[in-house]
């Protein structure tokens, strides 16, 4: 199999490893040409045979953590599989986190590692652990392919990664893993093309609901008077968005979405938190719905899920084209294993009698409390609150937005939707270690202007994220700068403990402006309303011309007070 290779290369020259050869020609059979590469030794068969094809685009970073995380941003980006290259023992372990993540989010990560034959494997040998399937809860597949080159064990290897880069993007994609034992010499190399290999294909079939099972479904939507519709995290997409609300608008069912669902028609229920908490004081059990159906992954608020799982529906269906069980209200009655979009298009056609007063009472309570959050918000003084509602109006429509974990995403989600954005966060494990990372892999090939928020804590956390030559000049970086983890102040439980000031919240006085002058960005700062209006301006001037920080400076004390406050206001 020819391959051309990279211009400022002069030979070309691969590694004499036939299973490497493979790999190379395998994946690029499968289109997979994105690669992050994290430096090493063992690895280096991999890293000269990538690195001399024009097709494959190789990028370095050296902290493997990052790495894991940049790729995974660099996947939900550009909806493709992405391949992760390292070395050796802790190298691995270090792509932990954003497998997990990536698992979580189905998102589908080709890692592959770099290992010593097995015989040396806890014999005092360098830079060994027990590496075989060490991703084993969080990847669909791991294997180890053989360490000799016999035709049959090209053979086994071959059916072996075709079968991984086939499950990585079956179903529901999930990372998978490619553990490679390599004898030394590591180094040596050979002007040659690559393999013709056989590729092998996995063709799904996509399961349609049968004429009988339809008329089913649409018989227990017209019956049940009060169809609730939740949408959880998803990536934008229209065809889904357009079927669901031809859906609805033809079913009156709510449909309850968040910012990270990634839809933004106007007659769907957002704010989702404050609606509840009004709804508890009220008569909740009158929005209790008949008929749940959820689709997605996972949503951000726990009032949702303490809700449903109290005014439980009488019949839950999850719709996933991989058909998982998720539970999650403890009222799960059915899965429906089809495409969603397709699921709402082929019931919108049986489906004509809106009875909206269900629609309307939801729709009364969110427009009465974002009047109250408009109103209240308003007048607060400067706080974390205020600041995201400033950011908000700042944004320029039409961009991406990363919130970090955990009270970024919370406080972004307490204001409306920046007109046209596309949101993302990683909420597969809402882990505070990769956000930043992740952010910049997704911005690293986004056309569009990507702003990311995040506490001060997870920025320090993931500074490495900025220890590379992918930030663009389309990159701007929001760090909430309060002083320490603020949620825990926010949620009850750790506010409350005697250990929260030293071990909850973690005070941290450092300052983000040192790291962002070490990295080269240019640097904004805000410590009141004044100032964060006049900085965002420039922030997001076309003039700024190359990727930003702004940190903002607010005060963990008012934050809580504001925020409960807030809450206090919409209970009563
Ligand atoms: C890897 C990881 N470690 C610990 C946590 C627990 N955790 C959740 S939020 C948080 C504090 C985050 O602080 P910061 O980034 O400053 O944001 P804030 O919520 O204070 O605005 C911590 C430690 C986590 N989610 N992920």
């Amino acid at each position: 199999m020819g391959f051309a290779i990279r211009n400022d290369i002069l030979e070309k020259m691969i590694s004499d490893k036939k299973h490497i050869q493979l790999l190379a020609a395998l994946l690029l059979k499968k289109g997979i040409t994105d690669v992050v590469i994290s430096p090493g030794s063992r690895n280096a068969p991999m890293i000269n045979t990538f690195s001399c094809i024009a097709d494959f685009n190789c990028r370095n970073i050296v902290d493997e953590r990052s790495a894991g995380y940049f790729a995974l941003g660099l996947s939900l980006a550009n909806q493709k599989p992405v391949a992760l290259v390292c070395t050796s023992g802790t190298a691995a372990l270090n792509y932990t986190p954003a497998v997990a993540e990536a698992f979580y989010q189905n998102i589908p990560l080709i890692v592959i590692t770099a290992d010593r034959p097995d015989y040396w494997i806890d014999q005092a040998e360098s830079q060994c652990v027990r590496q075989e399937n060490i991703y084993q809860n969080f990847t669909k597949k791991g294997i180890s392919l053989p360490l000799g080159e016999s035709e049959k064990e090209l053979w086994f290897a071959a059916r072996q990664i075709n079968e991984c880069l086939n499950l990585a993007v079956a179903g529901a994609p999930a990372p998978v893993h490619i553990n490679i034992p390599l004898e030394e010499p590591l180094h040596q190399l050979v002007e040659a093309d690559l393999p013709d290999v056989k590729g092998i294909e996995l063709s799904e079939i996509i399961s349609h609901v049968t004429k009988n099972e339809l008329s089913g479904l649409k018989e227990t939507i017209i019956h049940s008077q009060k169809n609730l519709i939740l949408a959880g995290q998803l990536n934008p997409n229209p065809a889904l968005e357009n079927a669901l609300s031809e859906f609805a608008a033809k079913s009156g069912a709510v449909v309850l979405h968040e910012h990270l669902s990634n839809l933004s028609d106007s007659q769907f229920c957002g704010s989702i938190d404050t609606v509840l908490t009004s709804i508890q004081v009220e008569k909740p059990e009158d929005f209790k719905p008949d008929l749940l159906i959820t689709f997605g992954g996972q949503l951000v608020s726990k009032a949702l899920k303490q809700f449903l799982r109290k005014y439980k529906p009488a019949q839950h269906w999850h719709i996933s084209p991989s058909g998982e069980h998720f539970d999650t209200y403890q009222s799960l009655t059915k899965v429906i294993k089809v495409d969603v979009a397709d699921f709402f298009k082929s019931l919108s056609k049986l489906v004509d009698d809106s009875d909206e007063s269900y629609l309307n009472q939801w729709k009364t309570k969110e427009k009465a409390v974002n009047q109250l959050r408009d109103s209240y918000v308003k007048n607060i003084g400067f706080s974390d609150l205020k600041a995201f509602e400033l950011i908000g109006q700042q944004i320029p429509a039409n961009t991406a937005i990363h919130l970090g974990n955990s009270s970024p995403v919370r406080y972004a989600l307490l204001h409306n939707r920046v007109e046209k954005a596309h949101y993302f966060s990683n909420r597969g494990t809402a882990g505070i270690d990769g956000c930043l990372s992740t952010a910049v892999g997704f911005a690293s090939i986004s056309g569009k202007l990507n702003t990311i928020i995040l506490g001060d804590l997870s920025f320090f956390y993931d500074s490495n994220a900025l220890w590379n030559k992918y930030i663009g000049a389309n990159l701007r970086i929001i760090v909430i700068h309060n002083g320490g983890g603020n949620i825990f102040g926010m949620i009850k439980g750790p506010s409350d403990s005697p250990a929260y000031a030293e071990h909850f919240f973690a005070g941290n006085s450092h300052k983000a402006e040192v790291l962002a002058k070490a990295f080269n960005l240019d640097y904004y700062k805000a410590s009141d309303e004044t100032e964060l209006k006049r900085s965002l301006e420039a922030f997001y001037s076309p003039k700024q011309q190359k990727a930003a920080l702004l940190e903002v400076f607010t005060d963990a004390e008012v934050n809580v007070k504001v925020f409960r406050e807030l809450f206090s206001k919409v209970k009563s």
